[in-house]
């Protein structure tokens, strides 16, 4: 079964919870992991974060991924793969994910229990994106699942019908061997049938 889905629920009222200063374990909805910069999201979101049993990761500050580490954005040693259920509470604060290289994947959700949850409990909050955007891999026609619509998009770009941005290649190199080929179009075959 596959689970692999991105939901961007947009703006949902809930109850405001008390604030806690300190970073909460992540490991319920009321004890969220406070993320303050990239890094901090980073260990909890990564399946190589030093923070990743936490699930839930609310941001506490603004934070924008330029000039970081002396470079201009985000480059591929900071993406970050998905590979379990995280849920990300966006709390009224603005990030913006700019990436120095262009078609960046810096949120990537990947493998069969793989789910990442947006939302803003308080409102007003923004996710956006310069050179970057959240990945599902296999998603080629990038609708947010994976389903037969993307075999055909990849069977269409192996055959030449239709040509491929470099992001959609990326995301239909689905065994990451640097090419889109029949083997990758099994591989989302498999996906959707559950194996
Ligand atoms: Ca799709
Ligand atoms: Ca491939």
């Amino acid at each position: 079964m596959l689970l692999a889905t991105l939901m961007l629920l947009g703006m949902l009222p809930i109850l405001a919870i008390s604030a806690s200063a300190a970073t909460g374990s992540g490991t319920s909805i009321n004890d969220p992991f406070i993320a303050n910069n990239y890094y901090q999201l980073y260990s909890v979101l990564s399946n190589n974060g030093l923070n990743r049993k936490a699930q839930y990761v609310k941001i506490g500050a603004d934070f924008i991924t330029q000039n970081m580490n002396g470079y201009s954005g985000l480059v591929r040693d900071d993406t970050i793969t998905i590979n379990a259920q995280k849920h990300l509470d966006l709390n009224g604060k603005k990030v913006e994910l700019i990436s120095q290289i262009k078609f960046l994947c810096p949120l990537n959700i990947e493998g069969d229990n793989a789910q990442l949850t947006i939302d803003d409990s308080v409102g007003g909050g923004e996710l956006s994106y310069k050179n970057a955007k959240i990945c599902l891999l296999g998603d080629a026609n990038m609708d947010g699942n994976i389903s037969v619509l993307d075999v055909t998009e990849v069977q269409n770009g192996i055959a030449g019908a239709l040509e491929l941005s470099e992001y959609q290649n990326k995301l239909a190199d689905v065994n990451n061997d640097g090419s889109v080929s029949v083997n990758d179009v099994t591989q989302i075959q498999n996906i959707i049938a559950g194996f």
